[in-house]
């Protein structure tokens, strides 16, 4: 897999990236990350990248031009699967997407800042609009590196056994079990007998239980 991020502020999507299992995956060659900075692609002598809305209101907006010779600089170098802007009104990103999308090979993913861009770059280049959730960031490269960290995980071999996705929150359509670690014990507190038993079965049957209340409990839309 291949991910290429363009914003204004590359350097908000550095730490992501230099630990845990993003950087595994990215140091076993599982997944190439590469940050381009729009600034670099800044027009006349003022060296721009936004410009304000037409229309009035406050906020800027990232201009066209940075963006499509950007977008357009990558696209000659190779296919991109995706071309993803991050952004409030896009589709709800949720694992079902996750996991199609962690099947493409090379993703373009464009963060906007302020106010957002240019509609026309939006019609022009864009093939996904993807949002993280019913709340505003004050720009898309929080939202980048959290699709980014969704995707990668999902990526064949960058989770050993005991990261397993399989056992994931969401992944079956249910919030993941309660999990506990030694001590067995802790300020009167016991970890439920039944995961000391030893019996694998009786094991499956009770995380799945639990799982289930849990669901009902927390996220009854979870279970149509
Ligand atoms: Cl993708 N961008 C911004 N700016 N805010 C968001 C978001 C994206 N997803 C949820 N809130």
């Amino acid at each position: 897999m291949r991910i290429d991020i363009i914003s204004v502020l590359p350097e908000l999507l550095k730490s992501p990236f230099s630990a845990s299992i993003s950087k595994r995956a990215i140091e076993k060659g599982l997944v190439q990350v590469r940050l381009h900075d729009l600034k670099d692609y800044a027009i006349g002598r003022a060296k721009r990248v936004d410009d304000y809305a037409y229309g009035g209101g406050a906020g800027m907006v990232l201009m066209p031009e940075p963006l499509d010779k950007a977008i357009s600089k990558l696209k000659a170098e190779r296919e991109y699967d995706a071309v993803v802007y991050l952004t409030p009104d896009g589709e709800t990103l949720d694992q079902r997407c996750c996991n199609q999308l962690s099947l493409k090979e090379n993703f373009m993913l464009i963060c906007g800042h302020y106010k957002g861009i240019d509609q026309r770059i939006r019609e022009m280049h864009v093939t996904r609009e993807i949002s993280i959730g019913d709340y505003v960031l004050s720009g898309g490269e929080l939202a980048a590196a959290v699709l980014s960290d969704a995707l990668i995980r999902l990526i064949p071999g960058v989770l050993n056994d005991e990261t397993a996705a399989l056992s994931d929150s969401f992944q079956d359509g249910l919030l993941a079990p309660p999990i506990y670690t030694r001590p067995a014990a802790y300020k009167g507190k016991s970890v439920p007998e039944v995961l000391r038993s030893g019996n694998f079965l009786k094991i499956q049957q009770w995380q799945h239980e639990q799982a289930l209340k849990r669901t009902e409990k927390r996220r009854p839309d979870l279970l149509g």
